[in-house]
C-alpha cells in the first residue's frame, strides 16, 4: 500500500486542501511543551491538551518574556487535570505565518523553561528563553476566561507523538482528518 507521506504528497499536489490539527502535549513531562517548536499552515489547527496539575497557554509578547501579548493573543485559562491527558483541550487556528510564541502561565513555569513557539526559528527560541529565564513575573492575561481560540474536547489522538517531524505524527493527524476510526488508523500504520 501507498506509505501515508506518499499519500500526503499526492493529495499536496493535487491542490487539495488539507488543514492539519496539530497536537501540542502540554505538561506531560513536567513543565514542558511537547512538541516545543510547531509549523503550522494558514488554516491549522493547534490542540493543546493537559496533563497534570495545573497549566495553561498564552501567546506571549516576543519582546517581554512571560508577559500576554497585548492584542490579538490567545489563552486556554487554567486547565486543572487530576491524573493523564485531560479532557478539556485549547484550539488555536492558525491563519498565517507569522511566529507566535506561546507559555504556561502558572507559577513559574515559564521562566522554567515551559514555552514554545509556533512558525518561529531557533534563534527566536533562543532570544525568548533569554527573556523568560530573567523575567520577573509570569503572567497571566486580565481574563481568567479563555479566549482566542476554542475550549474543546480533547482529540484522540495522545497514543501518537503529533510531533510535525515524524511519520506516525502525520499519519495521526491525517487520519483524524479523514475521519478514519482509530482501528483503522491503527491498521493502516501497522500495514506500512
Ligand atoms: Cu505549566
Amino acid at each position: 500500500m501507498p506509505s501515508v507521506r506518499s499519500v500526503i504528497l499526492a493529495a499536496a499536489s493535487a491542490g487539495v486542501a488539507m488543514a492539519e490539527t496539530i497536537i501540542v502535549k502540554v505538561g506531560q513531562e513536567g513543565t514542558t511543551f511537547d512538541p516545543q517548536m510547531v509549523t503550522a499552515a494558514a488554516g491549522d489547527i493547534v490542540e493543546f491538551q493537559f496533563w497534570p496539575q495545573n497549566h495553561s497557554v498564552v501567546a506571549g509578547d516576543m519582546d517581554k518574556g512571560c508577559t500576554p501579548l497585548a492584542d490579538d493573543g490567545f489563552f486556554s485559562g487554567f486547565m486543572p487535570v487530576d491524573e493523564g491527558k485531560g479532557e478539556t483541550a485549547f484550539q488555536v487556528e492558525i491563519n498565517g505565518t507569522a511566529p507566535w510564541v506561546f507559555y504556561c502561565s502558572q507559577a513559574k513555569h515559564c521562566q522554567n523553561g515551559m514555552y514554545g513557539m509556533i512558525n518561529g526559528n531557533d534563534t527566536a527560541l533562543e532570544a525568548y528563553m533569554s527573556l523568560a529565564t530573567d523575567a520577573s513575573a509570569n503572567e497571566s492575561p486580565d481574563s481568567t476566561d479563555a479566549f482566542g481560540g476554542s475550549v474543546v474536547t480533547a482529540s484522540e489522538t495522545d497514543s501518537s507523538d503529533n510531533s510535525t517531524d515524524t511519520e506516525e505524527g502525520g499519519a495521526g493527524v491525517v487520519a483524524a482528518s479523514m475521519g478514519m476510526s482509530f482501528a483503522a488508523f491503527a491498521a493502516a500504520v501497522l500495514l506500512s
